[in-house]
C-alpha cells in the first residue's frame, strides 16, 4: 500500500488496513459545503477545530489556525507521529489525540480539517453530517482566506506525472516576467505556510500562487475557483486509495469546475473527455496546433519548434529539459503562463532560465562515453512510460521495487524499441520480469542497486544512456524515492 507516493521515511503503520475512497463519500463531501457555510471557514476566532493528521500539512493548519485564534485539537492516528514532538515544542498548549478518528469525540468541535494523506472513510463522514460539521482540507481555507483577504491569483497545476516538474517552469517563468510568484501544496511547501507568513507580515500576498494540487487535496476542497487550471495527465496511480480508476479521474476533473481558462492536453483522451468544450478551454500537445489559442510543435525546415498557433515560440532542442515529455510539460507551462506573461520571448526566458529537478531525468555523470541519468521520482509505469519514450537513443534501463500491482506489460513495446538490458531491482523483480518478457530483451536481476549500477557500466557502450527509472515505489529498499536516488547517485560517482 503506497498512499504516499514514495515520499516520506515515516510510513504509517495504519496502512495495512484496507483503504479505498468510495465515489459516494466523494459525493458526500462535495456536498456538504453550502456557500453559508463558507464563512465558518474564514471566521475562526474562539472556534473549536479538529485537525486530522500530524505532518506537514497538520502542521501548517495548527500554525494558522493559532494565528487566527481557533481552539485547536490535533489528531494523529499513530501515538507519537514523527513531527509531534516539535509541534508540542512550539505551541505548548496544543491538545493532541490519537487513535483511529472514527473513535474521537466531535462533540463539541466546529469544523474538521484534514491532511491529504488521511483516506476519507477513516473519517466518520456521515456522523459529521448529521452533526452539521464540515470537512475540508487546507486548500480549501486557503482558497476562502485568499480571496476574502489577499486577492492572489492561482493557477492550479495536478496530473498523474509531472506537476513538480510544470508548477516550478511556471514559478520560473512568471518570475522572469517581473510577477511575484509563489509555488505551493503538494510541491511541499504547505499552503497554510505561506497564508500565515502573510498576515504576520514575514511576506506580502504574491501576485500568483502556482499551486500544485493533487487529487486527495482536489477531495477536500470545494471553491475550485482558478484564475487557470490544468490536468497534465491521467494514468492509474493511487488505486490502493479510489474506489477504481473511474473515481480517481472523476477527482481529477474537479480541478475544472471553476470560472477560470481551462488548459487540456490534446494527447490525453481522458483528460480531454473530461469536460465538455467550452471558450474558455485552450490545449497543448505534441501534435501540430490546430488553433491560435492551441499550443503544440510543428517542424519547419528540419527544426522542431514549440508553436502557439502558426507562432513559433522556441526550437524544442533549446529546451533545459531531455525527454518528449518535458516538451509536453514546457507546452502546458506556456500555456499557463500566458494568463499572465504577454510577450512570448519573456515566457521563453523564463522557461529557458529552468533548471530542472532532482531526481527526474536528472543527469548523474558521463563515464567513459555512457551517460547515466536518475529518475528516480518515476514512481508508477506512466512516468516510465514517458521516460523511455522521450530518449532518442539505446539505453540500459534499471527497473523495480514495490510494483503497487500496476500493468507492467505497458511498458513492453517501449522496451522492444528503445531498451537493450532490463536490470532489475526490489521485492517485485519476479513480477515485473513475467510482465515485460514479451519485449524480448534481456533482463538481468541485481542483488542491490550498487550491484544494478556496476551490472550496467558492465554491458552499456559507449554513447549508451543508463537509465534509472524504477517504475515503482522504493519502500522495499529504501527510506523514499530521494534516497533511492542517492544510492544510484553515489554508485555511479564511484565509477569515475
Ligand atoms: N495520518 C493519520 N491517519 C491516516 C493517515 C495519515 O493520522 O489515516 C497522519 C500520519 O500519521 C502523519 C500525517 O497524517 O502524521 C501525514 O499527513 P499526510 O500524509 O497528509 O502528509 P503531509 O506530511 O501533510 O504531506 C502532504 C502531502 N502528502 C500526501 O498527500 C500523502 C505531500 O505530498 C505534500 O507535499 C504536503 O502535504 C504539503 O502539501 C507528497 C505526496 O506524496 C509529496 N503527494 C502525493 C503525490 O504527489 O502523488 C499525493
Ligand atoms: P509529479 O509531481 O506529478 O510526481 P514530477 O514532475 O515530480 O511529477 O515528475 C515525476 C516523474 O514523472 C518523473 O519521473 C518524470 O520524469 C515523469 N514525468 C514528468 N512529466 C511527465 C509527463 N508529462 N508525463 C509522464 N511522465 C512525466
Amino acid at each position: 500500500m503506497d498512499y504516499y507516493n514514495d515520499v516520506g521515511p515515516d510510513r504509517p503503520l495504519y496502512a495495512e488496513v484496507a483503504i479505498t475512497v468510495k465515489n459516494e463519500l466523494i459525493n458526500m463531501m462535495n456536498a456538504q459545503l453550502p456557500l453559508q457555510q463558507r464563512e465558518k471557514i474564514t471566521a475562526l476566532q474562539g472556534k473549536v477545530v479538529l485537525v486530522l493528521g500530524a505532518g506537514k500539512t497538520g502542521t501548517s493548519i495548527v500554525r494558522w489556525l493559532t494565528c487566527v485564534g481557533a481552539v485547536v485539537i490535533l489528531a494523529d492516528s499513530r501515538a507519537r507521529p514523527p513531527g509531534i514532538a516539535r509541534l508540542e515544542a512550539e505551541f505548548p498548549d496544543l491538545s493532541f489525540q490519537a487513535g483511529p478518528f472514527i473513535n474521537l469525540n466531535y462533540d463539541d468541535v466546529d469544523l474538521v480539517v484534514t491532511s491529504p494523506g488521511v483516506p476519507l472513510d477513516a473519517i466518520p463522514l456521515e456522523e459529521l453530517k448529521q452533526k452539521n460539521i464540515s470537512v475540508v482540507g487546507d486548500i480549501e481555507i486557503f482558497l476562502c482566506e485568499n480571496t476574502e483577504r489577499f486577492e492572489s491569483k492561482v493557477l492550479a497545476i495536478t496530473g498523474t506525472n509531472g506537476k513538480s516538474t510544470v508548477t516550478r517552469m511556471v514559478e520560473t517563468i512568471l518570475k522572469v516576467s517581473g510577477a511575484d510568484a509563489v509555488a505551493v501544496g503538494n510541491i511541499g511547501t504547505p499552503v497554510l505556510d505561506i497564508l500565515t507568513q502573510i498576515v504576520t507580515g514575514e511576506r506580502k500576498a504574491p501576485d500568483v500562487f502556482v499551486l500544485e494540487i493533487s487529487s486527495f487535496q482536489i477531495d477536500t476542497t470545494f471553491t475550485l475557483d482558478f484564475h487557470g487550471a490544468v490536468i497534465l495527465n491521467i494514468s492509474e496511480d493511487h488505486l490502493d486509495r479510489y474506489e477504481n480508476y473511474e473515481a480517481y479521474i472523476k477527482s481529477k476533473s474537479r480541478i475544472y469546475s471553476g470560472a477560470g481558462k481551462k488548459v487540456l492536453n490534446r494527447d490525453d483522451p481522458l483528460v480531454m473527455n473530461s469536460i465538455p468544450m467550452s471558450d474558455d478551454i485552450v490545449t497543448f500537445g505534441l501534435s501540430q496546433p490546430d488553433s491560435d489559442v492551441a499550443w503544440g510543435v510543428g517542424r519547419i525546415e528540419e527544426v522542431e519548434w514549440l508553436m502557439l498557433g502558426d507562432q513559433k515560440i522556441c526550437r524544442s532542442d533549446d529546451l533545459p529539459v531531455l525527454g518528449r515529455h518535458n516538451v509536453s510539460n514546457a507546452l502546458a507551462a506556456l500555456a499557463l503562463s500566458a494568463l499572465f506573461v504577454s510577450s512570448n520571448e519573456i515566457a521563453v526566458n523564463g522557461l529557458m532560465k529552468y533548471s530542472g529537478l532532482d531526481h527526474r531525468m536528472q543527469m548523474v555523470a558521463d563515464v567513459d562515453g555512457v551517460r547515466f541519468f536518475n529518475d528516480s521520482k518515476a514512481t508508477n509505469v506512466g512516468a516510465t512510460l514517458a521516460a523511455i519514450s522521450g530518449l532518442s537513443e539505446v539505453a540500459i534501463l534499471i527497473l523495480g521495487g514495490q510494483s503497487k500491482q500496476q500493468n507492467f506489460e505497458t511498458l513492453t513495446e517501449v522496451i522492444r524499441q528503445k531498451i537493450r538490458t532490463v536490470i532489475l531491482i526490489g521485492q517485485d523483480a519476479l513480477i515485473i520480469k513475467a510482465a515485460i518478457e514479451g519485449a524480448g530483451v534481456p533482463v538481468i536481476e541485481a542483488s542491490n542497486m550498487a550491484d544494478a549500477v556496476h551490472l550496467s557500466a558492465d554491458i552499456a557502450e559507449c554513447d549508451d544512456l543508463v537509465l534509472l527509472s524504477p517504475a515503482c515505489a522504493s519502500f522495499d529498499m529504501f527510506d523514499d524515492y530521494i534516497h533511492r536516488g542517492d544510492v544510484y547517485m553515489e554508485a555511479v560517482r564511484s565509477l569515475i
